[in-house]
């Protein structure tokens, strides 16, 4: 295939996927969580009992919240009901591999003891390091830990979102991108099992402009930390195109677009690695107290985490702790249902992959070596599971249930007109689930 290439000094730096240990870690996980994590959480969502419509950790951005009320909340910030290792466990039972904390978001506050900012939790009434408890808990259970790092800093003196373009502003901004730096080499010095950064809030025109300043701190970040995994919204070439460069090609090790949206299809991802964040409710990542809209069931998430290994995805979910360091019943209830589901059906998840077979009515294939599963969402009427195989294609050999190893006929039904050979796999009627259910299908390459 023929590309375009225009010449780039910034944009990506690898073709195709990357192929080292970490990056085939990272892609066997199949499922995350996302845990943001800050003072919006005392807020909850409401300023004086006034309701706020928008994501709760934007809350300092609505024009009913004063801006110095939000900045002193942190003085507030004593989550006394905070167990980390509560929390690793319970993400753990859900079947998360790995995990994206938010070190800081757009408000500035970390939640480590940054020494280049006061704005931090050891000036809070908790005074100890709440990155350090979170990373050490899940290392301990053994997810991998990625910092969600927010570029947007409404705190820093020296951030802008406009362009500077007084000599003052230009000033003031080249203060923020060492401050910036300093944050970055700080976090990956004094947390040095975190497997990658998760960035946010790089949308800013002022930030797109640092074309060679964000290459330049990308190459010292990997260079510190060989087999650190990035995204793809960490910095814009110098056309200023983010995620994929001016000549389509991913810049970074994944694609980070897929914010509370999958791909359709397998075309959609063009071939990269990619993760899919996603919300509970439409649009809350921070805690708010008065979720209003549709909540997602955990049928839901489920469907959700099977279509994204089936493309080729990682599925991560997200929770939003209260300003005391609860995790919600809601989002309990939910982990603890996808908890059970895993336990039974994970390994329809773990280290599988796209396969190449004509996407069917009834759920989704996912792959593993010689096994295919069949993973069912919406059981046909008739019981029988179609599926068709392309001439050349791989040979079933047997069929049985994931849960309990029964066998499930494998009934031939001949071949459509492109010559695909047709298979229905019969569902026993007597077999009743009440939540979604793999079959295992053993194949044979080819015939
Ligand atoms: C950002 C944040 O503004 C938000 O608060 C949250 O942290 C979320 C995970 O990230 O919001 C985004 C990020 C990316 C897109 C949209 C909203 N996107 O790619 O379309």
């Amino acid at each position: 295939t023929k590309r375009s290439s225009i010449p780039l000094q910034h944009g990506a730096h690898r073709l195709g996927k990357r192929t080292d240990a970490e990056m085939q870690k990272w892609r066997e996980h199949g499922l995350g969580q996302f845990i943001h994590w800050g003072v919006y959480a005392i807020a909850g969502g409401h300023w004086q009992g006034k309701y706020y419509p928008g994501a709760a950790e934007w809350i300092r951005s609505w024009e009913e919240m004063p801006k110095d009320a939000y900045d002193n909340l942190y003085k507030e910030f004593n989550p006394t009901d905070f167990d980390a290792k509560q929390w690793a466990k319970q993400a753990k039972y859900m079947g998360a591999k790995y995990m994206i904390i938010t070190t800081k978001h757009h408000d500035g506050f970390c939640i480590w003891p940054s020494k280049y900012t006061d704005y931090t939790i050891k000036n809070t009434p908790y005074k100890k390091d709440l990155l350090r408890e979170i990373v050490d808990a899940y290392d301990k259970e053994g997810i991998d830990v990625y910092l969600y790092f927010s570029i947007i800093d409404w705190h820093e003196k020296g951030y802008r979102s406009a362009i500077p373009e007084t000599a003052e502003e230009k000033v003031a901004y080249e203060e923020f991108k060492q401050f910036t730096r300093n944050q970055l080499i700080e976090l990956l010095t004094d947390y040095p099992t975190a497997k990658g950064l998760w960035f946010d809030g790089t949308w800013d025109k002022a930030w797109i402009e640092q074309v060679q300043f964000a290459d330049d701190l990308e190459k010292e970040m990997r260079a510190m930390r060989p087999g650190l995994i990035i995204g793809s919204r960490f910095r814009a070439d110098e056309n200023g195109k983010r995620h994929f460069d001016s000549n389509g090609d991913l810049m970074g090790d994944y694609e980070q677009g897929w914010e509370r949206d999958l791909p359709n299809s397998i075309a959609d991802v063009n071939g990269n690695d990619w993760d899919c964040v996603m919300t509970i409710p439409e649009n809350q990542w921070g805690y708010h107290s008065e979720w209003r809209g549709y909540v997602k069931t955990s049928f839901d998430l489920i469907d959700m985490l099977v279509r994204s290994v089936s493309m080729d995805g990682n599925f991560v979910l997200n929770f939003g702790p209260d300003g005391k360091g609860n995790i919600r019943p809601e989002e309990t209830k939910l982990a603890k249902e996808i908890g059970d589901w895993m336990k039974i059906n994970s390994e329809a998840i773990y280290g599988c992959s796209y396969v190449n077979l004509k996407k069917q009515g009834w759920g989704y294939f996912t792959r593993k070596d010689n096994k295919i599963y069949l993973t069912v969402f919406n059981r046909p009427i008739n019981n029988m599971l179609n599926l068709e195989i392309a001439k050349g294609g791989v040979k079933p050999v047997k069929a049985y249930f994931l849960s309990d190893k029964k066998g499930v006929d494998i009934v031939n039904a001949g071949r459509n007109k492109q010559n695909s050979s047709l298979y229905n796999l019969v569902i026993p009627a007597d077999f009743i689930s009440g939540q979604p259910f793999v079959i295992v299908l053993e194949i044979s390459q080819s015939d």
